[in-house]
């Protein structure tokens, strides 16, 4: 039955941009984050959200939409972001730190579009939440530890934490569990973390894990990794460090691996093996 909710939640790929299906959590992606402010993009893509399910994102994990003078002081200390999204008032707008003639008009600054009188428009979001926990982020070199939020200490209540890997076009991802402690019930619904394939949480899934036992090693097909990181809200446990590598595609590899049915296999080799 749980192994049939969670096969139809799968396939639910035409998904909305946040909320719960089937007891499921879907969230809209998680960008990048800066002084508070993080930039949210609907799970269906680019430039999906109204202003009332932008502010309705940003409200669901305990913030609100960012101010104008809230994404200028991200902007100030690094935050970068291509893509226009909602704030505070019903404004859109984006922040630029490095000028580029493909965004932002060659021009520095908080891109404004204004306050817009149609709120049906579709954008992405910027949020503010000074409090939520550093969870979750984007990492593009070639090896990296990361951690599960607060570690070495317990992980929180009601986390809800994304980590993209992106290296380089040609080279794969292989991940390492150095320790992995997270709630244990029989189909991982409690406290998670999933394991994608791919550059969301939609496609390429690979894996669902809880409990305390060390994960086997996981080898990506391409140069794109999501890991997603959810708990519910009682009980936590100790969390995990996750080392990921890159590797050259495997034709140059001679470690005797096949890594084409790698997906497959450690869907397996998951919790759900039972499926
Ligand atoms: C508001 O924007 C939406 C989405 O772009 C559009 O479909 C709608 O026609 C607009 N409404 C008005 C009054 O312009
Ligand atoms: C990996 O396995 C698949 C299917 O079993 C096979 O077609 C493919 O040639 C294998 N690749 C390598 C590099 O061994
Ligand atoms: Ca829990």
């Amino acid at each position: 039955m749980i192994a049939l909710i969670f096969f139809s939640a799968l396939l639910w790929d035409k998904a909305q941009a946040w909320g719960f299906k089937d007891g499921v959590l879907h969230n809209s992606i998680w960008l990048e984050r800066a002084a508070g402010v993080y930039h949210r993009e609907s799970r269906s893509g680019k430039y999906q959200l109204t202003y009332a399910e932008a502010k309705a994102v940003c409200e669901y994990e305990g913030g609100h939409l960012a101010t104008y003078q809230q994404l200028e002081a991200a902007r100030k200390i690094g935050f970068h972001v291509c893509a226009a999204g909602w704030m505070a008032k019903g404004r859109v707008g984006y922040p630029i730190v490095k000028a580029g003639a493909n965004c932002g008009f060659g021009k520095t600054g908080i891109v404004d579009y204004g306050i817009r009188l149609n709120r049906s428009e579709r954008w992405d979001a910027y949020c503010y939440n000074p409090n939520g926990k550093e969870c979750g982020g984007v990492f593009t070199d070639s090896k990296h530890v990361f951690k599960s939020p607060g570690y070495p200490n317990e992980y929180e209540n009601d986390q809800i934490c994304y980590w993209h890997i992106r290296v380089n076009y040609g080279q794969l991802i292989h991940l390492q569990f150095l320790e992995f402690d997270v709630e244990d019930d029989t189909a991982c619904m409690a406290d998670f973390l999933e394991i994608y394939d791919s550059y969301d949480d939609i496609n390429g899934f690979v894996g669902r894990f809880c409990g305390d036992e060390l994960p086997d090693d996981i080898i990506s097909t391409g140069n794109v990794m999501t890991l997603k990181f959810l708990t519910d809200a009682s009980v936590t446990a100790g969390g995990f460090q996750i080392r990921y590598t890159t590797m050259d595609t495997p034709s140059k590899s001679s470690d005797g691996k096949n890594t084409t049915s790698q997906g497959k296999t450690n869907f397996l080799s998951g919790k759900f093996g039972i499926m």
